[in-house]
Order: structure tokens, then sequence, then C-alpha cells
């Protein structure tokens, strides 16, 4: 499989760290969405990674479908999300948070990327902000609420990854300060080989 992107997006991260803890290779495509738009666009008619490319050539595109395949592809043993109940609802609104904390981190980059600065709109910006708080805020409260090694159980889980990647990327995008237990817990992460291999979060011993 190819997997398609930079790991410098959150998305990107965590189907490559995904992949890396559920032992499926992939050849990675380090295209970037700027200078490598046109290819991106032939791939992906919405210009995003990332990407996956499978062997047969089938295209999957944004990082939640990659990752219900890649689940669907090992199995309910070994998936990162659990198959049904309360454990699927907890682990899929811990990754929903995250992945939106995500996103409102990307569109206030987007915000101070590409719009000139004359055109920009502070109240935008500001409810962005807000909203982003508001998600850590939340996702504080289910990091502290944890007793066990990963967030809800003994075993890794895509909420787990999907906090990692997001939080990692909303403190080198917008400054986020992350909260004590969400920072106690991406300092776990960055103990993991898979962590360590694409993408280490922050506050994780170099060695
Ligand atoms: N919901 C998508 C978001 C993907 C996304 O926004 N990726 C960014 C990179 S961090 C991108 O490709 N941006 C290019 C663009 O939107 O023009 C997903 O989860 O895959």
């Amino acid at each position: 499989m190819k997997l398609v992107g930079m790991f410098d997006s959150p998305y990107v991260r965590r189907v490559a760290i995904s992949m890396r803890l559920l032992d499926l290779p992939f050849e990675h495509l380090n295209w970037s969405i700027g200078k490598d738009q046109d290819q991106v666009k032939q791939l992906n008619p919405l210009g995003q990674v990332p990407i996956l490319v499978l062997d047969d050539g089938e295209v999957l595109v944004d990082s939640a479908t990659i990752l219900d395949y890649l689940d669907d592809r090992v199995g309910p043993e070994r998936a990162l999300v659990p198959r049904s109940g309360e454990p699927r609802r907890r682990v899929l609104g811990a990754t929903t948070l995250a992945a939106g904390l995500a996103d409102k981190a990307r569109l206030q980059m987007y915000e101070l990327l590409f719009r000139p600065a004359a055109l920009r709109h502070p109240p935008l910006l500001a409810r962005l902000h807000g909203q982003l708080l508001a998600a850590a805020a939340e996702l504080e409260k289910v990091c502290a609420a944890s007793t066990t090694p990963y967030l809800f159980g003994d075993r890794i889980s895509q909420a787990d990854i999907t906090l990692g990647c997001a939080i990692t990327y909303a403190r080198e995008t917008v400054k986020l300060e992350p909260p004590p237990a969400i920072r106690a817990r991406c300092a776990k992460l960055g103990e993991l080989a898979a962590f360590r291999e694409i993408y280490l979060p922050f506050d994780a011993p170099v060695v």
C-alpha cells in the first residue's frame, strides 16, 4: 500500500501510526499539499491528504475512511476501535473530539497562511480558538478520568492515537498549551516505537 501525505499533518500521522501498530507495511509518498497539489488532486479531487492507495490500485481518501478500512482489514480482535456498544461509542466519541480539535487548529492555520492580513476576520479566529480550547478542556476531563494505561483500557485505541496526533499539531501550529492530564498521556505515547518512528509527540524523551 502507498500512503500519501506528509507527517506534519495530524491526519496523515494518525493513519501512519495506526498502520505501524497494526503491522501493515506501506510505502510513504511524502507529497506536499502545496507544491504537489496537482499530483494530490489526481488521486483525490478534494486535494487533501491522507490518501491510501491499495495494492490493487483502489484509492481511499480521508483519514476516518482509511482508518475504518484498516480496522476492517485486520478484523475486530485487532481493530483500534472496539466492535460495538459502549466501548465503541466511548472510543469514537473521544476520537471525534480530538480530530475536531485538529480541524479547529487547521482552520486557524489556513486563515493565517492563506488570507492576506488585511482581510482577516479576528472574530472568526477567536471563535475557532475558543472551540479548540473547549474541545481540549473536554479531552482533559476524559484523560483525567482514565485510570488505565491507555484512555479506555489496557490496549491502545484510536482515541489515544488521534489525541496524540491532534494535540501535537495544535501545539505546533496554534501554540496550544496542553493541560496536565493530556500532557501526561502524550508523554506516555512518546514511549511507543510507532510514535517515535512516525512523529514524536512533545515531551517525549529523545533517545
Ligand atoms: N477530514 C480530512 C482532513 C484532511 C486535511 O484537511 N488534510 C490537510 C493536511 S493537514 C490537507 O490536505 N489540506 C489541503 C487542503 O485542504 O487544501 C481527514 O481526516 O483526512
